[in-house]
């Protein structure tokens, strides 16, 4: 009866299922840069969110999943052996951030968000709440270009996978997560900012599938170079069966 069940609310979800996905693999020094654009220039309430599946974690610094200067981020950090996944966003003059430790594993995709509605930062790992502190300094829209895969000033490049990366201009809930998770989010979502499905599987350009024209190419320019992550499939449901998807809905 719990199969049943859990399967009739995986098709109540708004979007198409997660498969066939391809996505792209970032070997350590790979990028994207996302010129900022009107729909990113965010101000509270916002949302982000990503699929991430390192193939490494020994790096010894803060591989990113993303990272918008002085704006909002998601990290992994193992600097010391810390093992901690973070997410946070610049407020006042400093960073203000949440973490998780044991969050991720080598070869496991894990779906990662964070929600800022103006006075809670909030983390969720695979739609379960795991982080959350106050967080209410202002906070100053950054226009330095959305970085996936590396830190700002190019560095601390992710090693493994990434997919499915989403930028909202409103407050996400838990169920808003949880529901669509696991599916495409169709392009006239209210407040769906950004959103790479990273489902081209060849060529230099990642398409913005919010409708908002936040296309980018990968690496340092738009031809071929050795700072282009690498069309690979399947993506996010590679690893995760209908099973899993069930157990996640618990
Ligand atoms: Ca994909
Ligand atoms: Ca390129």
């Amino acid at each position: 009866m719990r199969i049943v069940v859990a399967l009739a609310l995986v098709l109540i979800a708004s979007g198409a299922p997660l498969s066939q996905e391809v996505c792209l693999l970032f070997d350590g020094d790979d990028y994207i840069d996302v010129q900022t654009s009107p729909s990113l220039m965010l101000l509270p309430p916002f949302s982000w969110e990503a699929w991430a599946c390192p193939s490494s974690l020994a790096y010894g610094r803060n591989p990113r999943v993303l990272e918008k200067g002085l704006g909002f981020f998601i990290y992994y950090n193992n600097e010391g052996g810390e093992d901690l996944t973070r997410v946070g966003l610049f407020l006042g003059s400093s960073w203000t951030q949440v973490e998780v430790v044991g969050a991720l594993s080598e070869g496991v995709w894990t779906h990662i968000a964070a929600v800022y509605a103006g006075s809670v930062l909030r983390m969720y790992i695979d739609g379960d709440l795991a982080a959350e502190t106050v967080a209410s300094a202002e906070y100053s829209s950054s226009g330095s270009p959305l970085k996936i895969g590396g830190h700002s000033a190019d560095y601390d490049y992710w090693i493994g996978q990434l997919d499915e990366i989403r930028v909202w201009s409103i407050e996400r809930s838990q169920a808003d997560i949880q529901e669509n998770m696991w599916v495409q989010v169709p392009t006239d979502t209210p407040g769906l900012a950004a959103y790479w499905r990273f489902e081209e599987g060849n060529g230099q350009i990642v398409h913005d599938s919010s409708g908002n024209g936040n296309d980018a190419y990968l690496g340092a320019g738009p031809e071929d170079d050795p700072s282009d992550p690498t069309w690979v499939g399947v993506g996010v449901a590679a690893q995760h069966s209908t099973m899993s998807q069930i157990k996640s809905l618990y």
